[in-house]
C-alpha cells in the first residue's frame, strides 16, 4: 500500500484539470503533500468507492471533490468516509456551474460537503480551507497559514483617494 498525502483530489473528468490547477498550486505554496486522480461519479461509481476506501485506509485525510453539470462527486465521496470533504462546483455546460454548486450545497443533513465558489477561485479556495483544517493539528502549518494571511493584507490600500492615479490612464 502506498502512503498517502494528506489531500486527495477527486475530479470528475479530464476536462476538469485546468480548472484546477490553483488548487494544486497553492497546496504546494502551502507544502501540503497531494495526489490527483479522475474517477466519475456518475461512470465510474464502483473505483471512486474503492478509491476512496483505500486512500482513507493510506492516511488521506481531507479529500477534495471537483465536477461540473450534475455534480454529485463530492457528496458520493461524503458518503463514504467520514474524514472532511470539500466540494468545487466548476463550470461545464450550459448552466455556467450554478448546477454543480446546487447539487454539493444541497446535501442532505448528516452527510455533509463544505463547498467553495464556482471555478478556479473556488479551487484555490479548496486548498486554502484544506490547509486551516490540517493546520488545526500541525503547528508548523499553522505558521504558514498565518504568514500567507499577512502577506495577503499587507496589499491592502486604505484610504486610496479616487483622483489618485488619474494622470496614468
Ligand atoms: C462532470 O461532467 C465532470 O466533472 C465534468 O465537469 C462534466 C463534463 O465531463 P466530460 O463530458 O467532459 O467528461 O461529470
Amino acid at each position: 500500500m502506498t502512503p498517502a498525502p494528506s489531500v486527495a483530489v477527486i475530479c470528475g473528468s479530464r476536462s476538469d484539470l485546468p480548472a484546477l490547477q490553483g488548487c494544486f498550486d497553492t497546496l504546494d505554496r502551502y507544502g501540503i503533500a497531494w495526489e490527483a486522480s479522475v474517477i466519475s461519479a456518475h461512470r465510474q461509481p464502483e473505483a471512486l468507492a474503492s478509491y476512496v476506501r483505500d486512500a482513507e485506509a493510506r492516511g488521506v485525510r481531507i479529500f477534495v471533490g471537483a465536477a461540473g453539470m450534475a455534480a454529485h462527486l463530492p457528496g458520493v465521496v461524503a458518503s463514504l468516509t467520514a474524514r472532511p470533504v470539500i466540494g468545487v462546483p466548476l463550470d461545464a455546460g450550459a448552466l455556467g456551474g450554478a448546477d454543480a454548486l446546487y447539487s454539493m450545497v444541497q446535501m442532505p443533513p448528516g452527510v455533509p460537503v463544505a463547498s467553495v465558489a464556482i471555478g478556479a477561485g473556488g479551487a484555490k479556495n479548496a486548498a486554502h480551507l484544506a490547509a486551516r483544517i490540517l493546520a488545526l493539528a500541525d503547528a508548523e502549518l499553522a505558521e504558514r497559514v498565518q504568514a500567507l494571511r499577512a502577506e495577503q493584507g499587507a496589499s491592502a490600500e486604505v484610504g486610496i483617494d479616487p483622483r489618485a492615479g488619474r494622470a496614468e490612464r
